[in-house]
């Protein structure tokens, strides 16, 4: 732990212990955050993330529509709403982005990008947002997972790719989904991602926490 990282945490254990948790709570309005989910993985895990009862501003950008998202989801269509895996075909490529999607970034919160490597919609749109965000110097992180080795070959080498490509971009991290499967032998796919989507939120608290000069924002983001 470096003395930056120490007097951060140091903070917020004064915090904790000198303010009832109550009156911080009472007083806080929505965090300075943009969750955005990048295609169906994506998606699913800002919908995790939304069920804690975290307050902040929310965009799911995939397809086909989720028309049963809580009313401050706020849903943008993106991507191929049907798939045909006889024809699907995984490739580095650079999607145009609407106005639509523009527009998310032109405000000041912090924007934190989410997607499962593996689909075209995730993978690319993560990639070029990230660059995109970079080039216009706006804060954001970007977290997304890595494939389980059963998806194939040609996922790995799909999302490896897209990996490299972010290289060099700092607040970037990624979570292979590997490591579930080693960890919960016996679950279904359902829960393995359901387990993914909390390590990804896990992964965004840690880094936000570490970053934030803000004490109290330990108490809007629950364990
Ligand atoms: N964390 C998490 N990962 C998931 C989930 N579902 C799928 N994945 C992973 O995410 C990868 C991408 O899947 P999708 O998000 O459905 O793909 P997409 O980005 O919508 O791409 P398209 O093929 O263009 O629709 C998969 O290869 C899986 O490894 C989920 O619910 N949670
Ligand atoms: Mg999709």
């Amino acid at each position: 732990m470096n003395r930056r990282h120490a007097i951060r945490t140091l903070s917020a254990l004064v915090a904790m212990v000198c303010f009832p948790k109550f009156e911080l709570l009472s007083k806080q309005g929505p965090l300075k955050i943009h969750f955005i989910g990048l295609g169906g993985a994506g998606c699913n895990i800002i919908e995790h993330i939304h069920k804690k009862g975290i307050k902040a501003r929310y965009t799911c950008i995939t397809s086909p529509e989720r028309s049963y998202l809580p009313a401050d989801i706020e849903f943008i269509p993106f991507g191929p709403a049907e798939i045909d895996y006889h024809t699907y075909k995984m490739e580095m490529k650079d999607y145009e982005i609407s106005k639509e999607i523009q527009n998310l970034f032109t405000s000041n919160l912090k924007f934190v990008l989410f997607a499962g490597f593996g689909g075209n919609t995730g993978t690319n749109l993560t990639r070029q947002l990230a660059a995109m965000l970079r080039q216009k110097n706006k804060e954001f992180m970007a977290i997304y997972t890595m494939p389980f080795n059963f998806e194939g070959p040609s996922h790995k080498a799909f999302t490896l790719k897209a990996k490299q490509a972010m290289n060099g971009i700092s607040n970037v991290h990624s979570f292979d989904l590997e490591i579930i499967r080693q960890k919960y032998e016996n679950v279904t796919l359902y829960v393995a991602f359901q387990k993914a989507d909390e390590y990804c939120y896990q992964l965004f608290r840690k880094n936000i926490l570490m970053q934030s000069s803000d004490p109290s924002l330990i108490y809007s983001l629950p364990l």
